[in-house]
């Protein structure tokens, strides 16, 4: 929801285009030499004390110009404020350099339990909603005293606070929507994470993320016996064959024996948290977005590896809770973060046709703080205002998703085929089958790396579309654009000779074959998404599945703004691993972190397209 009556559709765009072409100019211009923070800013370092008495460490930077007022814009993280000492710098401020060079009083904190910061670490540290007195401190109050104190001991400043920071940084930010000081104004979570069960980071729909989990953890989790700055090794793996490396540590049981060695408190509670009990729920962010007073510009990436699925919650949740509030969506091209550095031309083998980042920066994030932090511009951003893949263009919808789509479901055929048609009947039987070998499992990627590698969500998919445990199905040749936007709900009927599963669906962009494109015959894939079979009914009660009964499987994957093109295809993988981006599944129901190397079994699977169990994606399909 936004207060100010925006110009919409091409001549907003226009507009946009234009100013920001006389603002990146200006930009262009404004940075023939290097910027120096030393020279622009001066910085003092702080202990702040906590309602609970916990001190946080605090670096300030104030613009050594002291004859006018500024914003105070924060960041919040786990990640350390370093450089530390009053005579190291940070080589850059802020979200962008745009902002840094504008002035602001830049703060950096480091969170409770993190680096030079006192107190203890709690993953996503829960809310507390039901506060006895000081002692109940929570990263909504530890904001909102740092604010306070800011404001009575920081000089020039303008009376308004500002927020930004992308990932776990993101998060602080949304927390700090909850229960907000009064002069915090302006409020950008970027890639927040908004809940690591459901989907970001290391669960999605209980499916377990592991490589990223894994190689964060055993760096981030290290402890620490009080305030230090902690230096985080990156595991080495002895290989970049992560798919070896994973399958050979076996069951995620092992992981702790052979790599963590108890070290890593954080690894055993994900590891006792299997389900969607309290300890992630409790985490859960959009649930406590209820009284948000600040402006707020949520940002994120179509092809987020990490955090996919919090902007848009974080987003939908304040503006379902908070109809008066001035709550906007930006959504690009990009991968984790992507749109706070570089041009975001393209992402691996896909390309966006221009330098959507440095759009972003110029044309949405400066004048985003600068109207709500020092009241200068007018506010002309959109309600969404995101990027359509495929076409390439900025769309500036009144909602998101927006109102103007038809609800249309693709539903499998035989032969592979894929139809806005539902089954009427079928010739053979009315199932595709695999086997599922979970010491053969499906790789995410046609290549080598021990890393969750960002340019998978864009990757060429050929490379398991001609595997025997993939399942592909496909359109005719498209005779005009198809626009899909928002959320894409899969409806599978499957069956499996086991008791559990994993079934990943994958929404392909099929290319034109037999072209001179180097695109030629590309799979890229648009949306790839995991679900967890035993929680289909309940996220936090798993029940097994029913062997060999046909059984529905509904799930949502995360939203997306992408037009197949005339001439392409839309194509659909259905597979049962996704490794080692995903954990393997034994195909049996049990505690699948306390599974032991031979639990893990074939599995005979079923995927159904018959009139009465009739498998498909329901997509929002743009109106023309
Ligand atoms: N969202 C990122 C992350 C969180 C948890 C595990 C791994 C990565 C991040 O904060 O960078």
């Amino acid at each position: 929801m936004r207060t100010t009556k925006p110009i919409f559709g091409l001549l907003f765009i226009l507009l946009l285009a234009t100013t920001g072409l006389i603002q990146s100019s200006v930009a262009q211009q404004a940075t023939p030499d290097r910027f120096e923070v030393k020279a622009h800013y001066l910085k003092n370092e702080y202990q702040l004390a906590m309602r609970d008495g916990t001190k946080l460490f605090t670096s300030v930077y104030l613009p050594r110009d002291q004859t006018r007022k500024y914003p105070i814009m924060m960041l919040r993280t786990p990640y350390s404020v370093a450089p530390y000492g009053a005579n190291s710098y940070r080589s850059s401020l802020g979200p962008s350099d745009l902002l840094m060079k504008e002035g602001f009083i830049f703060v950096y904190q480091d969170v409770r339990g993190r680096n030079m910061s006192e107190g203890d670490f709690n993953w996503m540290n829960p809310f507390k909603p039901a506060k006895r007195g000081p002692s109940d401190a929570d990263e909504s109050t530890d904001t909102w005293d740092t604010i306070e104190w800011l404001l009575k001991n920081i000089p020039n400043h303008n009376g308004r606070v500002g927020m930004w920071g992308i990932s776990y940084p993101g998060h602080y930010a949304a927390q700090a929507l909850i229960d907000p000081h009064p002069a915090l104004k302006a409020v950008s979570p970027q890639a927040p994470m908004a809940d690591n069960w459901l989907g970001d980071d290391m669960h999605h729909n209980g499916a377990f993320f592991l490589p990223h989990a894994f190689n964060f953890i055993i760096s981030f989790g290290r402890p620490r016996s009080g305030p230090e700055q902690q230096q985080g090794q990156r595991f080495d793996h002895g290989t970049n064959d992560g798919y070896r490396f994973f399958l050979e540590m076996g069951s995620l049981a092992n992981a702790n024996k052979l790599y963590m060695k108890d070290e890593i408190r954080l690894w055993n509670e994900w590891m006792e948290h299997g389900d969607y009990d309290e300890y992630w729920q409790k985490q859960n962010v959009p649930q406590h977005l209820k009284k948000v007073t600040p402006a707020v510009m949520t940002v994120g990436g179509w092809f987020d590896a990490e955090d996919v699925y919090g902007p848009v919650a974080v987003y939908s949740a304040i503006e379902k809770n908070n109809p008066k509030a001035w709550n906007v969506l930006v959504q690009g091209p990009w991968c984790h973060g992507c749109w706070s550095r570089g041009t975001g031309e393209r992402l691996g083998g896909a390309a966006f046709g221009s330098s959507t980042s440095e759009f972003y920066r110029v044309n949405i994030e400066y004048p985003f703080f600068m109207h709500f932090l020092k009241e200068k511009g007018e506010m002309k951003l959109p309600e969404a205002y995101v990027f359509e893949t495929g076409s390439n263009v900025w769309k500036a919808y009144t909602s998101w998703p927006p109102v103007n789509t038809s609800e249309k479901s693709l539903f499998f055929h035989e032969k592979g085929r894929l139809s806005f048609d539902a089954p009427a009947r079928v010739s053979g039987p009315a199932y595709d089958e695999y086997l599922s070998d979970p010491n053969k499992p499906v790789p995410y990627l046609n290549e080598l790396t021990s890393m969750m590698k960002y340019e998978y969500m864009t990757s060429d998919q050929r490379f398991a579309a001609t595997r025997p445990d993939v399942l592909v199905y496909q359109t005719e040749v498209l005779t005009e654009d198809v626009t899909v936007v928002g959320p894409i709900k899969v409806n599978l009927f499957a069956s499996t000779s086991g008791t559990d599963s994993d079934f990943v669906v994958k929404l392909i962009d099929l290319y034109p074959t037999r072209t001179v494109d180097p695109m030629d015959g590309y799979q890229m894939l648009i949306r790839g998404e995991p679900m967890r079979a035993k929680y289909r009914k309940s996220w936090s009660r798993p029940e097994p599945l029913k062997a060999n009964a046909i059984t529905s499987i509904p799930f949502t994957m995360p939203d997306i703004n992408h037009t197949f093109r005339k001439g392409h295809r839309i194509m659909i993988h259905v597979q049962s691993s996704w490794f080692p981006l995903v954990d393997r599944n034994p195909q049996q129901f049990l505690n699948i972190y306390q599974a032991k190397d031979d639990d893990f079994q074939k599995a005979i699977q079923k995927i159904y397209r018959s009139p009465r169990f009739s498998s498909n994606l329901t997509i929002k399909v743009l109106s023309k």
